[in-house]
C-alpha cells in the first residue's frame, strides 16, 4: 500500500518524508529542490506491537509498513507541463492514497512560489492541476469509447455516459471523488481509470513550532473549506519534527517532544491517519521468534488474511486459531489463554477483526 504526498513546491512535502521515512530525501529552501521522487517505507507505529513484545519476548518485531512517494511540487500549469510535478504525476496515479501538505507557516525566509502565505488558494492550484490530469485521462478514454458508442455497443454506451458525467465534473472544478456514481458505475468504469483526485485524501497543515499542539488561524482556514470533502485535516510543526528525528536517541527525541507539548510525534498520527484512510486494519503473529503485524484491507476473511503472509497459506488453508488482543494481553500468554478457553478455532468465513493474534493451519 502507497501514499503519494503532493502540494505546491518549497511548502515541507520532503521535510515530512524526512519525518516519515528514514530514507533521507533531499530538503532546501528552494522551489523544486525535489526532482526525481522519493520513495520510502514508512512503519506503522502501534503500542500494541510493544506489549506483545514484552508478553512473548521474541527474537525479533516487525511492524506493519506503509510505502510513501515524494515528488516534485507542482505549480499553476503543471498539468500542461509547467514546472517539474507533472513528469511525476504518474507516480502519484500509482498510489492508494495523497498526502496534500499545506503551508501553514509564516517566514519570510521560506519563499513562496506564489507570494504569500495561503493554504485555501494553495490547495485550490493543486486540486485544479489534479483534475485537469484526471481530465486528460478522461478525454483519452472517451475517444475510445465514443467509436464503439456510435457502433450500439450497450457497454460502451454506459461507459460513455459515465465519462461524460466526469468530464462535466472535472471541468466544473470537482474531483472525482465527490463525484456520484453507483457502486457498479465506480467499480467497473472510475475505480480502473486510477484518477488521482479519486483517491482519499488528507490535508496535512504544516505549522510552525509555536503552533505544534494549537493549530493555528490557517489550519481553520483549512478544516473550514474542507469541511464538506469529509476529508481528514491534520496539523503537524513539519519542520521542528524533522530535527527531532534526527536526535540520535530515544530519550533525547522524546524530551524535545515534550519541550513542544507532545507526547508522540505527530508523524505517528499521520501515518496512522494514512493506515486508516487506505482503509486498513492489522492482526499480528506471535511466535517466540518472531512478533509482526500485518495488513490487510478492512473486512478480510481468514484465508484472505493468511495469504498476506504466504500465497500457499491462502490456497491451503485449513483453520485459523484466534486470540483477540484484549485476551491475549488479559491472560499474559498464549498458554494462559487456551487454558482459560479464550482461543478460538474459525474457518474460510471468519472476518478477521483488528488486533486478532493469529495463528493458521493450511495444507501444502
Ligand atoms: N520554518 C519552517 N520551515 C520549514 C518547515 N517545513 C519545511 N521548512 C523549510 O522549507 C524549505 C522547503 O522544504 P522542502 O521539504 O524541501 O519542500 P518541498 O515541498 O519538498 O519542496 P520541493 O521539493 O521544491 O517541491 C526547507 O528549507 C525546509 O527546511 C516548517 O515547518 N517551518
Ligand atoms: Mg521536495
Amino acid at each position: 500500500m502507497k501514499a503519494g504526498i503532493v502540494g505546491l513546491p518549497n511548502v515541507g512535502k520532503s521535510t515530512l518524508f524526512n519525518c516519515l521515512s528514514n530514507a533521507k530525501a533531499q530538503s532546501a529552501n528552494f522551489p523544486f529542490c525535489t526532482i526525481e521522487p522519493n520513495i520510502g517505507v514508512v512503519n506503522v507505529p502501534d503500542t500494541r506491537l510493544q506489549k506483545l513484545e514484552e508478553l512473548v519476548n521474541p527474537e525479533r518485531v516487525l511492524p506493519a509498513t506503509v510505502e510513501i512517494v515524494d515528488i516534485a511540487g507542482l505549480v499553476k500549469g503543471a498539468s500542461k507541463g509547467e514546472g517539474l510535478g507533472n513528469q511525476f504525476l504518474g507516480n502519484i496515479r500509482e498510489t492508494d492514497a495523497i498526502l496534500h501538505v499545506l503551508r501553514c507557516f509564516d517566514n519570510d525566509n521560506i519563499v513562496h512560489v506564489d507570494g504569500s502565505v495561503n493554504p485555501i488558494r494553495d490547495k485550490e492550484t493543486i486540486d485544479m492541476e489534479l483534475q485537469l490530469k484526471d481530465l486528460e485521462t478522461v478525454d483519452k478514454k472517451l475517444e475510445k469509447v465514443k467509436r464503439a458508442a456510435k457502433t450500439g455497443n450497450k457497454e460502451a454506451q454506459k461507459e460513455e455516459a459515465v465519462l461524460l458525467k466526469l468530464k462535466q465534473g472535472l471541468e466544473a472544478g470537482i474531483s472525482v471523488r465527490a463525484i456520484e456514481f453507483s457502486e457498479d458505475e465506480h467499480a467497473e468504469f472510475v475505480h480502473p481509470l486510477q484518477f488521482i483526485t479519486d483517491k482519499p485524501v488528507m490535508y496535512v497543515c504544516n505549522v510552525d513550532e509555536d503552533a505544534a499542539t494549537t493549530g493555528n488561524v490557517y489550519v481553520e482556514q483549512v478544516r473550514e473549506a474542507v469541511a464538506k470533502e469529509n476529508a481528514e485535516v491534520i496539523f503537524l510543526a513539519v519542520g521542528t519534527e524533522a530535527d527531532i528525528t534526527e536526535l540520535e536517541s530515544y530519550e533525547e527525541r522524546q524530551m524535545f517532544l515534550e519541550d513542544l507539548g507532545l507526547t508522540e510525534p505527530g508523524s505517528a498520527k499521520l501515518i496512522r491517519g494514512a493506515y486508516k484512510l487506505l482503509n486498513l486494519e492489522t492482526y499480528f503473529t506471535a511466535g517466540v521468534k518472531e512478533v509482526r503485524a500485518w495488513t490487510i484491507p478492512v473486512g478480510a476473511t481468514a484465508p484472505q488474511a493468511a495469504g498476506v503472509i504466504h500465497t500457499d497459506f491462502e490456497k491451503g488453508f485449513i483453520r485459523a486459531e484466534v486470540i483477540a488482543y484484549s485476551d491475549f494481553v488479559n491472560f499474559g500468554s498464549e498458554a494462559k489463554v487456551k487454558e482459560a478457553g479464550k482461543m478460538r478455532v474459525e474457518g474460510k468465513e471468519y472476518i478477521v477483526k483488528d488486533g486478532d493474534v493469529m495463528h493458521f493451519r493450511f495444507n501444502v
